[in-house]
């Protein structure tokens, strides 16, 4: 590993074990050992200074279910349910600290590394790789840091508010950064409570009174709701009503969407939506925990109905998929800003499967194989027995004395296989987990070129950014101010929070049943009271191909 230069320890936090240890190469420099990476004696010219950028996704969608027994040793969880869609935002932030290591106009004297945790969308994973991130322990113990000396910079993540809200206050605690790329609760916003979050994503604030505009802009008086039973559905949701009900709007129906599998509740909400008058629903809630709902209203052959969707769904290929135009067709939502991310596509297409245990899991669960002989062996013999025993069926025993069956080459074409992970035409939380990694390099840069004697610390002092404190960063960070590479779209932060801009989203039906996302209007919450959203109302298909707008008195 050593002949390509440095290696550096990237530890990552996951699914089916609690913790795994690899390293990723991050830079070709010349070969060293580990132990003479940090010291500098004799290299100060050629070394350059390291710092690592703590990063935290939902790439699985749930942990597996407890073993409640007390009588042994408590284990942490595994996870389940692999996530493309969360896949490509970690990837994401890989790119945007390759391409950040490569340029020579930022950071030119550091290299970025990395530790990334997946939160599997559960708070205790969030809050145990926050406790990891910050202790450099396996066994989260706070106070304590041991590991290579490399300082710790700002967490991108965690993932959904109800996440960010546990992080954000162990890191407060500390006065260490997080930067949020999904967390958009209109809680968060409160520095008092979590002085040292920031996000690349808006408010939702602004999410739920376009929504309410949008309602009264079409005149529709009569109303269902559906949130998450989480922060983002509760607060979203509640901000909606307050704000429709005092424009005199009539809530028909308020459900809660279960956050574990509850067939139970999923068919309470379908008998709602199916005997409520209302025909506009309004949904805030993330892909994840809608998904079954809008499997068991396909079911019903619900139509006639339609969907206000919350971002965190409008572009969603998990509730967008085959069979749902009779339903959603007609939706209405809203989407953030979205940009093309040159390179991206490629550098997602030409991941390698072998890298680390997640992207194995990925490549496993993509092409539906098995990267691994031996594993791969079991399983054949497995379904050979399985068939033997089921009535003779011998000829998958071929599969044990050759090439077992279901073995993968790690060189399958990504390209071939059309999936969510590697579609590049709906950036939008992928360009803000984009902007996220550059804000902390931005800010870091800020802290690696301050002058001595004109620093914005005590005496005019200046941080050392091999040996830097939080708060210090926290500083650079409130303060940053850059153009987002490729988009030009300036950055900066006004308490934590960006300006609220959302694309309005029209799913419209196409010939051959797939749905396309048109967009039909803005609203940009920096605009003069009454031209914040705009809307162009004859470009809107209405569900089931009506070109009327449906009402709903
Ligand atoms: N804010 C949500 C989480 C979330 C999300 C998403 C999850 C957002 N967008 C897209 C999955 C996919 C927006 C929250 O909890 O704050």
């Amino acid at each position: 590993m050593d002949n390509t230069g440095f290696n550096w320890k990237y530890r990552l936090l996951c699914g089916l074990c609690a913790f795994l240890h690899f390293y990723a190469s991050i830079s070709a420099e010349p070969s060293c050992k580990l132990k003479a990476k940090f010291n500098l004696n004799g290299y100060r010219n050629v070394e350059k200074k390291k710092v690592v950028m703590g990063g935290m996704f939902p790439v699985h969608r749930r942990i597996a279910s407890a073993n409640t027994s007390s009588s042994s040793v408590p284990l942490s969880l595994g996870c389940e349910g692999f996530n493309f869609r969360t896949f490509r935002w970690t990837q994401t932030m890989l790119f945007a600290i390759d391409e950040i290591n490569k340029r020579s106009d930022l950071l030119p004297d550091t290299d970025l590394g990395y530790v990334i945790y997946d939160s599997c969308f559960t708070i205790s994973k969030a809050v145990e790789g926050t406790l990891t991130y910050l202790t450099g322990q396996e066994e989260a113990v706070p106070n304590y840091r041991c590991g290579t000396g490399a300082p710790l910079a700002a967490l991108v993540g965690a993932g959904g508010s109800d996440l960010s809200i546990a992080t954000a206050r162990i890191l407060g605690l500390y006065y260490f950064p997080q930067v949020s790329y999904s967390s958009s609760c209109s809680v968060l916003d409160s520095k008092f409570q979590f002085p040292t979050f920031l996000r690349t994503i808006p408010n939702d604030v602004y999410q739920s009174e376009a929504m309410a505009r949008l309602v009264l802009h079409f005149g529709w008086s009569w109303v269902g709701t559906i949130a998450a039973d989480d922060d983002y559905g509760k607060y979203g949701i509640k901000a909606f009503k307050e704000q429709v009900e005092e424009a005199g709007v009539c809530i028909s129906f308020s459900e809660t969407l279960p956050k574990v599998r509850s067939p139970e509740d999923i068919q309470r909400i379908v008998e709602t939506v199916v005997e409520s008058t209302a025909k506009i629903i309004v949904v805030f809630s993330s892909d994840v925990d809608l998904s079954p709902l809008i499997q068991e209203l396909i079911q019903h052959n619900v139509t006639n109905r339609t969907w206000i969707a919350s971002e965190a769904w409008v572009t969603s290929a998990l509730i967008n998929q085959p069979g749902v135009s009779s339903l959603l067709g007609g939706t209405l939502g809203f989407g953030l800003k979205r940009a093309e991310i040159p390179g991206l596509q490629r550098y997602l297409l030409n991941i390698d499967p072998y890298s680390n245990p997640l992207t194995e899991e990925f490549w496993e669960t993509a092409f539906n194989c098995t990267l691994n002989y031996s594993r791969a062996l079991r399983m054949a013999k497995e379904m050979t027995k399985a068939a033997v025993e089921q009535g003779g069926n011998t000829s998958l025993s071929r599969a044990v004395r050759g090439v077992p069956e279901g073995l993968c080459s790690g060189k399958e074409s990504l390209e071939k296989l059309s999936n969510t992970y590697s579609d590049v035409t709906q950036l939008r939380i992928t360009y803000s987990v984009y902007k996220a990694v550059y804000t902390v390099a931005h800010a870091l840069h800020n802290m690696e070129i301050c002058e001595p004697g004109q620093g914005p610390f005590n005496n005019n002092s200046c941080a050392d950014i091999t040996k830097f404190e939080p708060w210090q960063l926290m500083y650079y960070l409130k303060n940053v101010w850059f153009q987002v590479p490729h988009t030009k779209e300036p950055l900066f932060f006004q308490d934590g929070d960006v300006d609220g801009y959302y694309d309005i989203i029209n799913w419209q039906v196409k010939g051959d049943g797939e749905i396309s996302y048109v967009t039909i209007g803005q609203f940009n919450s920096t605009a003069a009271p009454d031209a914040m959203m705009t809307i162009n109302n004859a470009s809107i298909v209405w569900n089931n191909d009506e070109l009327e707008t449906p009402r709903s008195v």
